[in-house]
């Protein structure tokens, strides 16, 4: 008995020697496993509920055991409660082998492109987020915005996110967390292109500088091309990169059935420079996107309804073809990559962007924000932005109205984004009302 019992603990305790789940760490222009694997992404956007999605043990479960038959390795999530209990959830994840890239901010603290400061209480709020989610194991990143620069204009927001980037790395340092990777997630803006992943990245102090980035893209509809798409263009634009690049957001829809075709390029001819891509999204609501649906959507106006009618939790059931056609793409997709102990890295830090007029509107000699700052139009204060003499506020008014997507993509990029948000928004609006 007590021999058998020995055994029992000695199996448990092998068992959960191997299930631990190794960290997620950056070297180079590449992510490794703490056991010198390279880590290619392939994630799902998962935001089930505006607020947190990942407090429900039982869902995670259910949608980490569906997630994890096609191949899933990450899931995104943007927004957190970080005095949750978000400890079954993340173990459910664990379980299946799933990492969780996380967005810092909340619709409080997020950085903004008018108007853009960087202040003590979004510090406050990005390091609650940290202090919860640092203790998982299966937490791969952190990003310190989404889309915070959304048109073409927006160059002069851009130190701001470089600064909480700076101050959140620093936090992160002074509390002896590991070497969480902390990134931001940009808008495919193409007159931002390459400049702002340039711009987060340079410098080479890297105290101040971006340890990842990655780019919500959306110019590869159906069966598109590499070059078509422009993701040709992503790859040149990146093969310098010194620091890993990845997207953050893929999976354009206005084209059916969705092929994901875009995947054997991320996976394959970009993949010795690209870390792979998170899937937008898993739940089916109004923008249509879902992989899989918890139910038929229903009167908004019956009693218990979900705020938009979309049902967010249950089993999970999968959208057809969406899903099954990422399920079969993803089978055949799985680049081994290079092990850290073979990799030498050769890129140095890329160089800081000129200051162009109407395009790229910060000057790369310029100190960045310090924690309190905010942005003011036309001066040459130390904001590592200078405005051109608009009397506008937020910014200098010269940079053209709209962003051109890129070639294939027509405008879908920004107005997809514009539909999320405010799918998003209104989502919070309806919460309030309901509660
Ligand atoms: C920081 O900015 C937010 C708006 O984004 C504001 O609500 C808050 O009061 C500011 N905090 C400080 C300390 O200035
Ligand atoms: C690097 O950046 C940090 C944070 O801004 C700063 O404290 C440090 O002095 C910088 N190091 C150098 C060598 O400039
Ligand atoms: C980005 O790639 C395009 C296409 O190859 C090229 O024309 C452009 O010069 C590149 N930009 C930078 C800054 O590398
Ligand atoms: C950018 O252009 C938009 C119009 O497309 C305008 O509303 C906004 O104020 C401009 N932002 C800046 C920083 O100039
Ligand atoms: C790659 C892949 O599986 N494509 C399929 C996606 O869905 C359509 C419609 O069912 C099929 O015709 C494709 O073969």
């Amino acid at each position: 008995m007590v021999h058998t019992r020995s055994l029992l603990l000695s199996a448990l305790a092998g068992l959960s020697a191997v299930n631990a789940i190794s960290t997620i760490e950056v070297k180079g222009s590449k992510f490794f496993t703490s056991d010198g694997d390279q880590f290619y992404v392939k994630g799902i956007a998962y935001q089930l509920t505006p607020e947190d999605p990942l407090i429900d043990a039982t869902q995670c479960g259910l949608d980490a055991a569906l997630m994890k038959t096609i191949g899933t390795n990450s899931i995104r999530v943007y927004h957190v409660d970080p005095d949750g209990d978000h400890t079954d959830c993340m173990k459910a994840f664990e379980d299946a082998g799933i990492y969780l890239w996380l967005d810092l901010d909340t619709f409080n603290s997020q950085i903004e492109q008018i108007s853009p400061h960087w202040n003590q209480s979004q510090l406050t709020a990005f390091s609650k987020v940290m202090d919860e989610f640092q203790q998982f194991d299966n937490l791969a990143g952190f990003f310190v915005g989404n889309e915070v620069l959304t048109t073409s204009n927006g160059s002069v927001a851009a130190p701001y996110v470089k600064a909480a980037a700076r101050d959140i790395k620093a936090y992160r340092t002074s509390k002896k967390y590991r070497e969480i990777p902390i990134g931001y997630s940009a808008a495919d803006i193409a007159q931002l292109r390459p400049m702002l992943q340039n711009y987060l990245a340079c410098g080479g102090n890297s105290s101040e500088t971006i340890d990842f980035f990655s780019l919500n893209a959306y110019s590869w509809c159906g069966d598109s091309t590499y070059e078509q798409s422009g993701y040709n263009v992503l790859e040149q634009n990146s093969t310098e990169l010194h620091i890993p690049i990845f997207m953050s957001e893929t999976g354009c829809n206005t084209v059916r059935p969705r092929t994901f075709s875009d995947q054997s390029a991320i996976y394959g001819e970009m993949a010795d420079v690209w870390s792979g891509s998170i899937i937008y999204e898993w739940i089916e609501e109004a923008n249509d996107y879902g992989l899989i649906s918890y139910g038929a959507k229903v009167d908004p106006a019956s009693p218990s309804a979900p705020p938009d009618g979309y049902p967010r939790s249950g089993t999970p059931t999968p959208i057809s073809p969406d899903f099954p056609n990422l399920s079969s793409v993803w089978k055949t997709l799985s680049p081994s990559g290079v092990k850290a102990s073979a990799y030498n890295p050769t890129n140095s830090p890329v160089a800081c962007p000129a200051f162009t007029s109407g395009a790229w509107e910060v000057n790369p000699t310029a100190a960045l924000p310090t924690l309190g700052q905010e942005y003011t139009s036309g001066s040459s204060q130390a904001t590592g932005a200078s405005g051109s003499g608009s009397s506008s506020q937020t910014g200098s008014g010269s940079g053209s109205a709209s962003a051109t997507a890129s070639p294939g993509a027509a405008a879908e990029s920004l107005s997809k984004e514009l539909k999320g948000v405010g799918a998003v928004v209104g989502g919070i609006v309806a919460v309030l009302a309901w509660l």
